[in-house]
């Protein structure tokens, strides 16, 4: 049986989409973020050392890394499905976005995460001029064209087919949610882009979607 160690509000939301969208039966093991410094409690650590979430295991076997869990749930339990056939270029296509998600979507995401709380984390009150200074720099100069760079492109991409691989729904897709869902979440990313909202609109209207959420408790991503 596969089992989904879930950390709440996080990426491992999309293998749950994943699964139901497969109809492979799961059990999801939930975890809690700390409060304070929103990281997986240390319980995670014993599953994989990194200790991050999505992280399956599947008999003896273990998976972290949500593109290689994509990957290999389609590859097992696919059969065919969700994956577009081997020497196309929907293939391609499909092995690209399936890297490029964590790979170069995600990085910027996580600076303006980790920038937008240097500007309000507590400091003491001679600094705070100096940290917020540098944030802002840092965000206005790197990150802020960086996010309109990448938003631009999937605007872009997505006028060329339905979905990210072709006009058929993938594996791809699914890994493609997060950096959308978390840039939409953000305050960045679907506004003025229509194709990307309508994206999100899609997929959440997806029964399995919504059974996902149903199994992962509630999914409000980090501001
Ligand atoms: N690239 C990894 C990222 C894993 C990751 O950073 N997960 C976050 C959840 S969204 C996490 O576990 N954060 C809590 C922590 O780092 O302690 C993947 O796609 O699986």
């Amino acid at each position: 049986m596969v089992v989904v160690h879930h950390l709440e509000n996080s990426r491992s939301q999309r293998i749950l989409w994943l699964l139901e969208e497969l109809g492979v039966p799961y059990d999801v093991k939930r975890y809690e973020r700390n409060k304070e410094t929103m990281l997986a409690p240390p319980e995670l650590r014993a599953v994989h050392p990194l200790g991050k979430s999505p992280v399956i295991t599947d008999g003896a076997v273990t998976v972290a890394e949500s593109g290689a869990i994509v990957e290999y749930l389609v590859d097992r339990y696919g059969n065919g499905r969700l994956v577009p056939p081997a020497g196309t270029p929907e293939r391609l296509r499909y092995t690209y976005w399936l890297h490029y998600a964590e790979g170069s979507a995600m990085p910027p995401l996580l600076m303006k995460l980790v920038f937008d709380r240097v500007e309000t984390a507590p400091m003491p009150f001679f600094v705070k001029p100096i940290a917020r200074g540098i944030a802002g720099k840092v965000k206005s100069t790197f990150i802020e064209p960086q996010l309109k760079l990448h938003f631009d492109y999937l605007e872009s991409e997505l006028g060329k087919a339905t979905w990210f691989a072709g006009e058929e729904m993938t594996g791809a897709d699914v890994q493609m949610s997060f950096p959308i869902e978390a840039a939409a979440a953000r305050g960045s990313g679907t506004s003025g882009r229509p194709r990307l909202a309508a994206f999100l609109q899609r997929i959440h209207a997806r029964p399995a979607y919504q059974r996902a959420l149903a199994k992962g408790g509630p999914y409000e991503l980090m501001r």
